[in-house]
């Protein structure tokens, strides 16, 4: 069996790998854990699961080559619709393989998200999530403070996209990794918290560590664009 996860997991990083996205096992055990239960994900605790994140590469090797493709007034959401051709290629690709996948996207009736992307991102050991509760001398009062998930090399550069579960799968054996904690000092982890509630909007908390890459200028125009505008920034429609 394990070996089997080996080779499933290895398939799928093949096909994502050159494309511009990480993938990360955890047990949903894991994350379930970590959660209340009104966010639990209904599956039992040893079911595989991979958190499916994109690096700033996936703008240049997924996105753009998808676009080319596509028959651009049919597009209205091109980022989500080019996520989940790609992670839909990945469920064909493994024959009878059960998979379920979730995208970052999808809410519940109940309005509220289907997973809740940092958490997941946390267990699997993907990137850092930094709340108020990893600060000690806490200096926000009243206020709300929203976290946020640093990756050791691409820091803030980077979007959690999905999760891939596998519902047949059981992986009591799975060993966990854990986040890499890159942000360690007490002023960082403020300044990184202030910049992500107070100041998000010039994206310099994404800039926290240092990076090994990050959106090229087009992609951050691309995503500072307001969606509907974003085709004729990219020359694909007039
Ligand atoms: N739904 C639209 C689409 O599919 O094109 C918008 C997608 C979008 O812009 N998503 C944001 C994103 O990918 C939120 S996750 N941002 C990249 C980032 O913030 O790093």
């Amino acid at each position: 069996m394990e070996r089997c996860v080996v080779a499933l997991e290895e398939k799928i990083r093949d096909y994502l790998g050159n494309l511009g996205f990480e993938i990360y096992p955890f047990k949903v055990g894991w994350y379930n854990e970590a959660l209340p239960p009104a966010f639990h994900l209904p599956y039992p605790d040893n079911t595989l699961a991979f958190v499916v994140v994109s690096i700033p590469a996936m703008f240049d090797k997924a996105f753009k080559p998808f676009l080319r493709n596509q028959v651009l007034k049919k597009i209205r959401d091109p980022i989500d619709q080019c996520i989940s051709y790609h992670l839909t290629l990945v469920k064909q690709s493994l024959d009878n393989q059960q998979l379920d996948i979730m995208y970052d996207y999808e809410m519940l009736p109940n309005r509220k998200p289907r997973f809740l992307a940092q958490t997941a991102a946390h267990v699997a050991g993907a990137a850092y999530y930094y709340q108020r509760k990893d600060v000690q001398q806490d200096p926000w009062g009243e206020k709300k403070i929203y976290g946020v998930c640093i990756h050791p090399r691409y820091g803030g550069w980077f979007a959690i996209r999905a999760l891939l579960l596998f519902p047949e799968v059981e992986v009591p054996f799975l060993l966990r990794n854990s986040p890499i904690d890159c942000v360690t000092t007490e002023e960082k982890r403020i300044t990184l918290l202030e910049k992500f509630n107070f100041h998000w909007k010039d994206w310099s908390y994404r800039d926290i560590i240092e990076v090994k890459d990050k959106y090229s200028e087009e992609q951050k125009m691309y995503f500072a664009t307001p969606p509907a505008e974003r085709l004729k920034l990219l020359n694909l429609q007039e």
